[in-house]
């Protein structure tokens, strides 16, 4: 018996390849009609796919109510409603771990491309200026002071290789843990104590706008904000106005609050850098998510233990 599930957004050429040799994919996101689908096939999907940016909107679950899995091709589970997905026996995954290294990564490569200036570099060189005069100096990244807020598997990674840098390295998480950093009760005391700030907590209702006027003031004029968590914990007004009134150094943003639209204000400012939502897109960790996904969609379907249930 065909299995009906529901694409909620473009995922990898080979994990949709996957899902189609076992399921009867509808690729929802690319639907003119979807109320007109949803209300003539709502009760007949089984299984929802979707990505940690997106997760699944509750009017979406409302409607589809022989919904049994929501399968995240991500780690982050902040966009699914878990208490109604509990209360309605539906299963939630996620892909947890593979994306640690990569996420952790891409930290430092925004922390080098910036304090080194590394986009400005190359449009430096493109444009022909160096034939003119040097570019200019940067800013050192090695021996500088580092504040990670949230130190779980994604702010540990990017401990660990800041190490390598010489870093010292402090952190605020919602309790002390043992590891050999300075800990700050609140992000405040954090911002006030690194010319790094970076955000590697998951986003929740406690963590939305935590990034506010105060903190990025505390963080200050030479001080330099790292996003690869979620765009919710930062205010973004508060920061757009606090780069533009240069009370903070700079930013270097993978992530923002209504992404993929990024405020405009940003896009002439040279106190920063923007990314994509890049994360976890390297073609060997997406490959790795994909196979997590595929291992909790048969593991549901088979009736055995899912390998990485959120829910
Ligand atoms: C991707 C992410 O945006 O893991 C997450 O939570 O945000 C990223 O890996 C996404 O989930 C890819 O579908």
């Amino acid at each position: 018996m065909t299995v009906d599930i529901l694409q909620l957004c473009p995922l990898t050429p080979f994990l949709e390849a996957e899902l189609a040799k076992r399921f009867a994919v509808h690729r929802l996101f690319e639907m003119e009609d979807k109320a007109g689908f949803l209300a003539a096939n709502g009760d007949s999907i089984r299984a929802a796919v979707t990505g940690g940016h997106l997760g699944i909107p509750a009017d979406l679950v409302a409607v589809l109510p022989k919904l049994e899995i929501v399968a995240i091709n991500g780690v982050g589970f902040d966009k699914v409603d878990l208490a109604e997905a509990k209360r309605r026996g539906i299963r939630v995954s996620n892909t947890p771990d593979v994306l640690t290294a990569d996420v952790a990564d891409l930290a430092l490569g925004l922390i080098l491309a910036f304090g080194r200036q590394l986009p400005r570099a190359d449009a430096y060189v493109r444009a022909g200026k160096w034939l003119l005069a040097d570019m200019g100096l940067s800013t050192r990244v090695a021996g500088r002071r580092y504040g990670i807020f949230g130190l779980g598997r994604i702010g540990m990674a990017i401990a660990r290789r800041l190490e390598g840098f010489d870093a010292r390295i402090s952190y605020s998480a919602r309790s002390k843990r043992d590891v050999p950093y300075d800990y700050h009760e609140t992000l405040a005391a954090l911002a006030a104590n690194c010319d790094v700030l970076i955000l590697a907590a998951a986003a929740t209702a406690e963590t939305r706008h935590v990034v506010n006027a105060e903190v990025l003031d505390a963080l200050g004029p030479n001080g330099t904000l790292i996003n690869v968590a979620r765009g919710s914990l930062v205010d973004e007004r508060a920061l757009v106005d606090a780069l533009q009134d240069r009370r903070i150094g700079g930013a270097a943003l993978d992530v923002f609050e209504d992404e993929p639209r990024v405020p405009e204000e940003l896009f002439g400012m040279d106190n920063v850098l923007l990314a994509p939502h890049l994360g976890s897109a390297t073609h060997e960790t997406r490959r790795a998510m994909a196979d997590l996904v595929l291992a909790n969609l048969d593991a549901h379907f088979a009736g055995t233990r899912l390998p990485t249930a959120v829910v």
